[in-house]
């Protein structure tokens, strides 16, 4: 449809829900406890996520902003004019608004599993880029995908911001970038943003700021467990946790038990000891060898990258 905002057509690849019931009964039955971060998104966590990419602490959505913009001629002239540009996750729409601005691509896809967040957000990119065409993908971009783009548009990109590929444990992770590889195409490429490894006075207060948005944003998935499921969460008996574990490279956020309780969800029920855990997210922090080591394995080639004068936060091109 065209007209003043744009053209978007919206393409329903119908991802199938995941069982929030199935999955949390099975995290709480085992040992030690672990809820998947998927889940924190709901619509509350989703406002708490976008209030923690603004607190003064957590630093990676600012420094990736700063090398998009600082640096984002020359990405677009290295990746190349007119392409297909797939968003993976349609989230920040500052990040695409800088990309989509240098590098005015033929098409824009973005694919994202939230159909109302994917369509708000299609439109009102249209609105701020007139004439540009495209194509919304409702899909689950964690799982095998295939593209059903009508024509052949031309070479693909792909941007993936955010460090959101610290959320893969490694038995996933490589196997999510080889499904990025094929879903590219050979000459496509990969744009990438990849949380540095760094010192844990910087790490920790980013994942554990001092107004509490990020406890609030961790301790809502157990709100959400009690909305959504009938679960008996008492939020005052459980304490947001975050430390960086060294040997693992990865940030981990636990909502620790402060007494010995029982919990029951759907009808089970489920006792912790006092200091117990639920592990609810790691975020991998990656050296910039040790991302591009991976990046290899999957079959990429690592082109170029960019960082901030700190050296805090990444920006990849991977090619095909
Ligand atoms: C969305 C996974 C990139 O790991 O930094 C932020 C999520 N969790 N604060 C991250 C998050 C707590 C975020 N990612």
């Amino acid at each position: 449809e065209y007209g003043t905002e744009g053209r978007v057509r919206f393409i329903d690849l119908q991802p199938r829900p995941d069982d929030l019931r199935a999955e949390v009964l099975q995290g709480l039955g085992q040992s030690p406890k672990r809820l998947a971060p998927k889940w924190f998104y709901d619509q509350t966590g989703s406002r708490l996520f976008d209030a923690i990419t603004q607190l003064p602490e957590y630093y990676p959505t600012r420094t990736e902003i700063g090398i998009l913009r600082r640096d984002g001629e020359a990405i677009a002239e290295h990746l190349g004019r007119g392409k297909v540009l797939i968003e993976l996750g349609s989230g920040s729409s500052l990040k695409i608004q800088i990309l989509l601005a240098a590098l005015r691509p033929r098409l824009y896809v973005p694919i994202d599993i939230s159909r109302d967040h994917l369509i708000a957000s299609a439109q009102a990119l249209a609105r701020r880029f007139p004439g540009l065409e495209i194509q919304a993908v409702c899909a689950d971009y964690s799982k095998p995908l295939a593209l059903p783009l009508e024509t052949d548009w031309g070479e693909r990109a792909a941007f993936f911001p955010g460090s959101s590929i610290g959320n893969f444990d490694p038995p996933e992770v490589r196997a999510f970038l080889q499904r990025v590889a094929r879903l590219l195409g050979p000459g496509g490429a990969l744009l990438i943003g990849v949380d540095l490894i760094k010192d844990r006075t910087i790490l920790e207060p980013a994942y554990d700021d001092a107004q509490g948005v990020t406890a609030a944003f961790n301790l809502n998935l157990l709100a959400r467990l009690n909305r959504e499921l009938g679960a008996d969460f008492d939020l005052e008996r459980f304490r947001h946790h975050a430390l960086f574990n060294a040997e693992a490279s990865r940030i981990e956020m636990h909502l620790v038990s402060t007494c010995t309780q029982q919990v029951q969800v759907t009808g089970e029920v489920f006792d912790f000891t006092e200091g117990e855990g639920i592990h609810t997210e790691s975020s991998y922090k990656y050296s910039i060898q040790g991302f591009q080591r991976l990046a290899r394995s999957a079959g990429f080639v690592c082109e170029r990258v960019w960082t901030d004068e700190q050296g805090w936060f990444s920006v990849h091109c991977l090619r095909v």
